[in-house]
């Protein structure tokens, strides 16, 4: 067997980028309904995952964000990434486990919520959601290529997710001060997008798909090499940090205004960018995310900066924080829930493993 020790290599969020993969839409299905949806979807969209759980999202606006992701494919490809995709399967089929059924899955747009990569391993997300419990397919052709090249493949315990793993009072008691959760500590479970990697530390947040057993997993299983640190920001429906705390280069932290409050110490010294306010029109559909999808932009080292192309204060601010910006057109993917960011996951960016607090 070829054992390239390089094949998978990702430290942090900005080294040079060489390898990537991005998602696929096609196949997209609507969620099913459930507690976990409730604690961070938009309200406007509920009636629509009662209803239609378990079909397929429109067809146009599969097409139109297809159309986007193909053109930022040969974008990142022109920039001299290498770009793989998962294989594109349909979710709108029911399944079941002996104690609860699913009328569908979800996608695989996303690989970064399901996929974890630090140094030369690749970590499978036991994920909260039911709707995602066979994602994973999509990309095992993938895993099973990496790891004949060499990279180490694992995965988190695979979670039951059965009744107790959810608080289903949910919103029924929740207070101005007591931040409540979807999901209980019945089991680990976490999505890959709620840490972000600056070398030997990872951020992450508690949040409605990732619990305290999750993260603990995660520090013991990647031991003392790595330090995990645990964020609170003001968010009242936390699910994926990447569009709150946005480690951009080494010294610079791009933040969410509305969200992040107290920059944490270990950031002295780093210069704090923040993002102004997004620009994305009220009426565009956005199922899944708040407009603050605006700042889940992708790095292409430490100063190329991929960013949607309508974000015009962004890209200015950008601009005048000295990045080179690379607009591209996205808003039909952002329906489905994600930006540049959460559309890939970094494979190998040219790097070593650093520390960047010391
Ligand atoms: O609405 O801020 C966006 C992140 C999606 N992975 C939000 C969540």
């Amino acid at each position: 067997m070829n054992h390239t020790p390089t094949t998978v290599n990702s430290y942090n969020e900005w080294d040079p980028l060489e390898e990537v993969i991005v998602g696929v839409v096609e196949g997209s299905t609507i969620p099913q309904w459930h507690v976990t949806l409730e604690a961070t979807m938009p309200k406007k969209y509920w009636s629509l995952f009662r209803q239609k759980g378990g079909k397929l999202f429109p067809e146009g606006q599969i097409t139109a964000a297809k159309k986007e992701l193909d053109e930022f494919c040969r974008l990142l490809e022109s920039e001299g990434v290498t770009v793989r995709r998962p294989d594109t399967i349909p979710f709108n089929k029911p399944y079941s486990s002996p104690e609860w059924t699913s009328h569908g899955g979800l996608y695989a747009a996303m690989p970064r919520d399901i996929l974890l990569v630090i140094g030369n391993e690749i970590i499978e997300s036991p994920m909260a959601w039911r709707s995602r419990y066979f994602e994973i397919e999509a990309y095992r052709s993938l895993l099973k290529d990496y790891f004949a090249k060499g990279a180490k493949w694992s995965s988190a315990p695979k979670p039951l997710l059965g009744g107790k793993l959810y608080n289903d009072a949910y919103g029924k008691n929740q207070t101005q001060d007591k931040l409540e959760y979807a999901i209980t500590e019945h089991e680990p479970v976490f999505d890959a997008a709620d840490f972000i990697r600056c070398g030997r530390d990872i951020f992450v947040q508690q949040s409605n798909v990732t619990n305290q057993l999750g993260i603990e997993w995660l520090q013991r299983h990647l031991g003392s090499t790595y330090r995990i640190h645990t964020l609170k920001f003001e968010d009242k429906h936390p699910m994926h940090i990447d569009a709150t705390f946005m480690p951009l280069a080494p010294g610079k932290l791009l933040i969410n205004p509305e969200r992040v409050g107290q920059i944490p110490s270990m950031f002295k010294g780093w210069d704090i960018l923040t993002a102004p306010r997004p620009s994305i029109p009220g009426e565009h559909p956005l199922y899944f995310t708040s407009k603050w999808v605006s700042i889940n932009v992708l790095m292409l080292d430490e100063e190329r900066v991929i960013v949607e192309k309508n974000e015009l204060p962004l890209i200015h601010s950008f601009k005048s924080w000295g990045f080179k910006v690379i607009p591209c057109s996205f808003r039909n993917f952002n329906t489905f829930g994600g930006s540049f960011h959460c559309a890939t996951v970094d494979i190998r960016r040219r790097g070593t493993l650093q520390s960047y607090f010391d």
